[in-house]
């Protein structure tokens, strides 16, 4: 089938400051490595790679705040990748944003939701997770950063983070949907009823109502009222038995066939307006099988079909 579909922004973050574990900073370079650009190409997708945003090396930096380890340098970084971003949307294409820890969403959203908002429009937030992302510097049992940007988005905090590009909130709670969570801290618990999201579907959602189902309640949430939806699609969602190159696994995840159609019902509903695919770490990963699983996936998000 033919795709008369804008063309596709890569952006690379190569950023881990936010996570504990090193080596998500290689993460866009095995996605590169995995032929990504090709196999979007292959589908009929115009392709540009923009490269790398610029990120600091934690060795030439301070910790910061042990409650927001590295905040300044991701709130540095976020800022940047926010502006490609909002450039991309400007050229008329759809960004593809390479993680990187996952605080980069914080950037990535920014950006998105800005260029919406300039034109009076708002845009739903869909975030493809084991985890919910959704502690504040307050409420963090770790102090990593990527373990915030859902809080930063709905504005409960890290303020550098929640006002980049000097608007918050990014999305409304209503807009904003949780998919495959399994792993959510007691305070995380308190925080989602305090940002007022009512859309979280767990693995035992998925597990009892299936993957289709739970796919196209939560596209509808997140369109409801808005431009189209950003996707954050965290590898650490998928089960470890396939995506072991991450650094929080948490056993019980997504299948391959439940993470393909997950992507492919994503396709089906062409809302799509912006991707952001993060947390894969080659460090722990055996031969790129989970940066290969990755580029498969972002394939299917971009209509890859099976006939
Ligand atoms: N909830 C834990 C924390 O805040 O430290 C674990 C966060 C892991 C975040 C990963 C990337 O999704
Ligand atoms: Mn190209
Ligand atoms: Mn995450
Ligand atoms: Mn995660």
């Amino acid at each position: 089938q033919s795709h008369p579909t804008r063309p596709i922004h890569i952006l690379g973050v190569p950023l881990d400051l936010g996570a504990s574990r090193r080596g998500v900073d290689m993460g866009p370079s095995a996605l590169r490595v995995a032929g990504l650009e090709a196999r979007l190409e292959a589908l009929g997708h115009q392709v540009t790679d923009a490269g790398d945003v610029h990120v600091p090396i934690a060795e030439t930096r301070h910790l910061g705040e042990t409650n927001a380890r590295y905040l300044a340098e991701i709130t540095e970084t976020c800022t940047s990748l926010a502006a490609m971003v909002e450039r991309a949307l400007e050229d008329g294409a759809t960004p593809l944003v390479l993680g990187g820890d996952h605080s980069v969403a914080a950037g990535t959203v920014a950006g998105v939701s800005a260029f919406y908002r300039r034109r009076q429009q708002k845009i739903g937030l869909i975030w493809i997770d084991a985890h919910s992302d959704i502690n504040t510097p307050a409420t963090s049992p770790s102090g990593n950063v990527h373990g915030m940007p859902v809080a930063a988005l709905l504005g409960l905090g890290p303020d550098a983070l929640a006002n980049i590009a000097n608007f918050s909130p990014k999305i409304d709670p209503e807009n904003t949907v949780l998919v495959g969570v399994r792993d959510i801290d007691q305070t995380e618990k308190e925080n989602i009823r305090r940002a007022g999201i009512s859309e979280v579907y767990t693995m035992r959602d998925i597990d009892e109502r299936g993957m289709r189902a739970v796919m196209e309640e939560a596209l509808r949430a997140a369109g409801r009222g808005t431009a189209g939806y950003h996707v954050s699609l965290d590898m650490d969602w998928v089960d470890p038995e396939d995506a072991p190159g991450v650094g929080t696994p948490v056993r019980g995840g997504a299948t391959y066939r439940e993470a393909h159609l997950a992507m492919e019902i994503l396709a089906d509903h062409g809302r799509l307006l912006s991707f952001e695919l993060v947390e894969v770490n080659p460090v722990l990963d055996e031969r790129n099988r989970t940066a290969d699983l990755a580029v498969e996936l972002i394939s299917s998000a971009f209509g890859k079909k099976i006939l």
